[in-house]
């Protein structure tokens, strides 16, 4: 073993705040969910029970409708904002522990198969009753983003704010976000600030908006019916209709696995309907697919690495297969390590903003994943080599600027580790 996968390792060790695991220190002090499914594979490379002790931990939040928070305050610290005090969800959420009202994208899904794979093949047969728990909430959550995020059926789930797509302040919310008032009764109390620096994070008025948005649905109680009513923000985002159909795809797997017919057929109607709604977003014109503005009724055509996500949900046709390795090529070119999340020839593009250009391990992940499952694997290979070698060069850190290779934002940071546990794996 080299001394970066001990390093990678010992991260997540440092991290572990007792069976979960935080992003990183201070700045992000709870359990986010995409970042607890990441970890939970990085964990499985070498430590299956704390792999399944990650997710166990992170279904605690469930709500009883079956929605997975996006954090999960299992206890208290003053070094992030905002708070559960800010959230208000306790009505909606009987059981400790407290927890945000929004979602994040449900890499769930895809960590359980993963785990369950690698434990199958060291031969764990005790794992049994944990997946199929973990099974079941996985299932009750995929029903209600079906249920709550596709009222309308169109195939394709929304994001009623940008904190759930994962991509906070991602040029693709610019002008959907720009319709949201700057007004808030809660005070804002920036945190973020204090670990990082202010030009590697969103500007002021995107935090007003968020918190805006947070007040809104806090007014409807978090019901879910009322917030997609009163949302002033609503988004058919491909990015999160693709690791739902690709999460659904592996939960038809495990449902396979164990022998579960019911489920077999449900899971199945639902990633039939998910793929359909991808197909439909397809752009010829700009070699990728794109999300839709449910509100102004328009394709959202900002050049971010969404584009390139659906990979790991679908088999594109021969045409889409060229164009879409031309696309990738012509974003990485000149740059010192790609994907970069926003296209370095877009006017919004800066490589040290966060969700504005920087690359991000947990993205070339699943870029590297959709590459591959496309048959394209050279190009995998070469973003895989790119991702290994930004982290050996620059740590474990929370993103990348892509035309200087060097790290961003925070440090010793969990996702980062678990990519490269992965990757290397
Ligand atoms: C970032 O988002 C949080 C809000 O959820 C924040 O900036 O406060 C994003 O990068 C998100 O994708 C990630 O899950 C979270 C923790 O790493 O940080």
């Amino acid at each position: 073993m080299s001394d970066i996968t001990d390093a990678a390792r010992a991260i997540l060790a440092f991290n572990d705040r007792g069976g979960y695991t935080v992003p990183t220190d201070a700045l992000y002090p709870f359990q986010w969910n995409w970042d607890s499914a990441f970890v939970s594979m990085g964990f499985a490379t070498f430590n299956i029970d704390r792999a399944y002790q990650e997710l166990e931990r992170l279904i605690e939040g469930q709500w009883d409708d079956g929605m997975l928070p996006h954090i999960v305050f299992h206890v208290p610290s003053d070094t992030y904002f905002p708070g559960p005090d800010v959230w208000n969800t306790h009505h909606r959420h009987h059981k400790k522990p407290t927890t945000s009202g929004i979602t994040q994208p449900p890499v769930f899904g895809m960590a359980l198969r993963y785990i369950y794979e690698i434990a199958l093949t060291e031969g764990r047969e005790d794992v049994l009753a944990r997946t199929r728990l973990l099974f079941h909430a996985a299932l009750r959550s995929h029903r209600w983003w079906m249920k709550v995020r596709d009222p309308e059926k169109r195939g394709l789930v929304a994001i009623l704010h940008p904190w759930e797509s994962g991509s906070d302040n991602s040029p693709a919310w610019d002008e959907a976000l720009a319709r949201v008032s700057t007004i808030t009764k809660t005070e804002i109390c920036r945190q973020d600030t204090k670990h990082v620096s202010a030009a590697m994070r969103p500007h002021h008025a995107d935090y007003q908006r968020f918190i805006h948005l947070v007040e809104v649905y806090r007014e409807c109680k978090w019901d879910p019916v009322k917030q997609w009513s009163a949302a002033p923000f609503k988004v058919a985002d491909v990015q999160m209709t693709a690791i739902l159909a690709r999460a659904t795809a592996d939960l038809i797997w495990i449902a396979s696995h164990l022998n579960l017919l019911d489920e077999i057929n449900e899971l199945s109607t639902i990633h039939r309907i998910l793929l359909d709604g991808l197909r439909g977003r397809w752009r010829n014109n700009l070699r990728g697919f794109v999300s839709l503005d449910l509100i102004s009724g328009k394709d959202i055509q900002k050049p971010t690495q969404a584009y390139f996500i659906p990979l790991i949900a679908i088999e594109l046709d021969t045409y889409q297969h060229e164009a879409v390795q031309d696309e990738i090529e012509r974003w990485c070119n000149g740059m010192i390590v790609g994907v970069p999340s926003t296209a370095p020839f877009s006017s919004d593009f800066e490589s040290k903003r966060y969700w504005r250009g920087p690359v991000w391990a947990v993205i070339n992940w699943l870029i590297v994943d959709g590459l591959c499952k496309n048959h394209l694997a050279e190009l995998a290979a070469i973003i895989e080599g790119n991702t290994i070698n930004a982290i050996e060069r620059a740590g474990f850190r929370e993103y990348f600027d892509p035309i200087t290779g060097e790290g961003l934002g925070g440090n010793s940071f969990s996702w980062t580790a678990a990519a490269y546990l992965v990757l290397r794996h």
